[in-house]
């Protein structure tokens, strides 16, 4: 079947936390995903657990390291050194867009210093522009779930207003020094984990709550200075660059009621709106929808909003959407055996296989996905995130035979093929990921998304070479054919 789409973008997805390694070098600061540990132990199916080691302690245990333990973000794959090798590979994959995250930890360490460091922006300029000599178009993520560990430990993260204008300096700089050799900006990575797990998304610690509801309420406020730092930056880059294009990332887990039990439709629909549907209305309709007000008054969040904050949310919107899609889940108002999702617990749908670490694989949802939200907003929309993460092993010829990703990733392009035939208007797609990296909520490198073998081991043991996946192979062909 051939894809219908010709000016459609085809590449891959990555993030500096998860890639880069040099932790240390050129004056960069540690952010939160480098200073959780690798847990051998770690229970793959319940995710919570991998995010309980984020206590104030542990992380400013994990800057001596006195256990000595193995920090895998902190070395990712090398690819601060061996990126030019990685872009070589996804340009002869014949991708034309390549989505990448910048550390904010690279450019202002502390967050609060007046001038860049230079050896960040130098860094990112070369990077920038090795994507252009390989005609690759770029998607650049402004923060990708590491904040930098100063503006946590000194100002308590998003909590803190302060941090809006720190933000606001940050991408003001990334406009100045890369506004020509970028083509879509994305504010922030799944900008609704700063609710379902508020360390990653805003760096704010569940300790330094005294109550259940005083966290929920700090929750939704370091949010809400996410929401605002968006629109100023959309009208800041827009008053420097008529043409930039602002979209967001949301990570969308699309869910279905586990029976025709109004009751259970009803859950799902909260669950919805809560879980992503907020999180886009925010953003492309300018406004906190109705439901949300009731949510917060029944759970005593008063947000400090004012008149001035919710004209700038209505004047500054989104020009497209973007939004991870790995997997589907059910809800119930009963309770139903539980599975596993990007970062959140859904209920298990008999109808679906599971990957290893309980993500439901659902093509068909993708394309139910596509067309609700086109639906719902009319605007653009971008798959920036979509895969499968495999624990894999070099064959003797030195290669994967990963039929199964082969599987997963031309099932979901036929799902997006068939949006697009809906009339759906998704022009773009960045799957997860072109190339093996260290996963993010599990922080193991055994966690393999990527089309390319990266010789590392959880313990960062390895010569780190790349090894092209026979779905490398594939997805060459099928960029040259259009054949899914
Ligand atoms: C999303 C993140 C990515 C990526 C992906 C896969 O949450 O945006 O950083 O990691 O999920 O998740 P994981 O790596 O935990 O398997």
């Amino acid at each position: 079947m051939k894809f219908e789409r010709k000016d459609f973008l085809w590449g891959g997805a990555t993030a500096a936390a998860q890639v880069e390694g040099a932790y240390d070098v050129d004056g960069k600061s540690l952010t939160i995903s480098e200073m959780r540990p690798y847990q051998s132990k770690l229970d793959r199916k319940k995710l919570e657990d991998s995010l309980k080691t984020l206590t104030r302690k542990s992380l400013v245990d994990s800057i001596e390291n006195k256990e000595g333990l193995h920090y895998p973000k902190r070395y990712g794959i090398d690819h601060y050194n061996r990126y030019k090798e990685d872009l070589k590979l996804f340009k002869e994959a014949n991708m034309n867009i390549y989505r990448l995250s910048i550390a904010w930890s690279r450019i202002f360490p502390n967050g609060d210093e007046k001038e860049p460091n230079k050896k960040g922006l130098e860094f990112y300029k070369n990077l920038l522009t090795e994507c252009k000599k390989n005609n690759l178009k770029v998607m650049v993520t402004i923060n990708h779930f590491d904040l930098p560990w100063p503006i946590i430990d000194k100002y308590k993260g998003w909590i803190n207003r302060d941090v809006i204008d720190m933000f606001i300096k940050y991408c003001k700089t990334l406009f100045n020094e890369y506004m020509d050799l970028v083509d879509y900006w994305l504010p922030i990575n799944e900008i609704n984990i700063g609710v379902v797990a508020p360390e990653l998304g805003t760096g704010i610690l569940k300790e330094d709550y005294k109550s259940e509801s005083e966290y929920i309420q700090a929750k939704y406020q370091a949010l809400h200075h996410q929401f605002i730092a968006c629109s100023k930056i959309f009208e800041i880059g827009r008053k420097m660059n008529k043409d930039i294009k602002f979209g967001c990332m949301v990570a969308n887990v699309t869910t279905y009621p586990s029976d025709c039990n109004p009751i259970n439709q009803r859950e799902n629909q909260r669950f919805q709106q809560l879980s992503r549907f907020f999180f886009y209305d925010v953003m492309a309709r300018g406004e906190y929808p109705s439901y949300i007000w009731r949510y917060f008054k029944e759970n005593n969040v008063n947000l400090i909003i004012s008149e001035e904050e919710k004209k700038l949310l209505k004047n500054n919107t989104l020009d497209f959407i973007t939004f991870s899609y790995y997997m589907t889940g059910t809800t119930s108002k009963e309770s139903v055996e539980k599975s596993n999702g990007n970062l959140m617990s859904v209920g298990k749908n008999p109808f679906l296989k599971e990957t290893e670490w309980g993500w439901q694989i659902d093509p068909v949802g993708l394309r139910i996905t596509l067309n609700q939200l086109w639906d719902r907003y009319q605007l653009p929309l971008f798959i920036s995130e979509n895969g499968i993460g495999v624990v894999e092993t070099l064959n003797k010829n030195n290669t994967v035979e990963d039929d199964y990703r082969i599987e997963y990733l031309s099932k979901h392009i036929e799902q997006i093929n068939e949006a697009i035939k809906d009339g759906v208007d998704v022009f773009g797609y960045t799957m997860w990921t072109p190339i093996d990296v260290v996963s993010a909520t599990t922080n193991e490198m055994s966690k393999r998304y990527g089309l390319i073998y990266v010789d590392y081991d959880d313990y960062h043991n390895g010569s780190g070479n790349r090894y092209l996946k026979k779905s490398y192979h594939w997805f060459k062909k099928f960029r040259e054919t259009g054949e899914i």
